[in-house]
């Protein structure tokens, strides 16, 4: 089953949508595999948005996701990483159609709500970066039956 990684920034956080966007992912039917509250540290940020370095932005990005906690989670299903990229939506609020999470709740790029990996190899990657293996669970709902056939 694939997996993806996904954060609440700490806008999201201070905006009291975790349970708003947790509930999207699970309405969907994709599972929580993995679940923590963290402020990272510079060096965790840092790296996390490494490929934007040179981006003019990449200063206010880092100390903005540093800034406060955010909430790291690892979510599993068939074809999570695209479909979380769809729920989210994108990059600039101002731009994410109505119905994702981005276009419901926010109007500024640099305080878009949430992080989503934007390919397999990514997530995959991101995965390792945010959580040791201990921290993830290998489990499987009852429901399923009833969202695979
Ligand atoms: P996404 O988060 O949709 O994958 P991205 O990887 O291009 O977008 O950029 C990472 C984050 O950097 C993005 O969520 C918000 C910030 N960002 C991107 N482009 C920006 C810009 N032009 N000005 C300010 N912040 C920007
Ligand atoms: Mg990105």
């Amino acid at each position: 089953m694939e997996r993806t990684f996904i954060a609440i920034k700490p806008d999201g956080v201070q905006r009291n949508l975790v349970g708003e966007i947790i509930g999207r992912f699970e309405a969907k039917g994709f599972t929580l595999v993995g679940l923590k509250m963290l402020k990272p540290s510079q060096e965790l940020a840092e790296t996390h948005y490494g490929v934007h370095k040179e981006r003019p932005f990449f200063k206010d990005l880092v100390s903005f996701i540093t800034s406060g906690p955010l909430v790291a989670m690892v979510w599993e299903g068939d074809g999570v990483v695209a479909a979380g990229r769809l729920m989210i939506g994108a990059t600039n609020p101002l731009t994410s159609n109505p119905g994702t999470i981005r276009g419901d709740f926010g109007v500024s790029i640099g305080r878009n709500i949430i992080h989503g990996s934007d390919a397999v190899e990514t997530a995959q990657s991101e995965i390792a970066l945010w959580f040791n293996e201990e921290e993830l669970v290998d489990w499987t709902p009852v429901s399923t039956p009833w969202l695979y056939e």
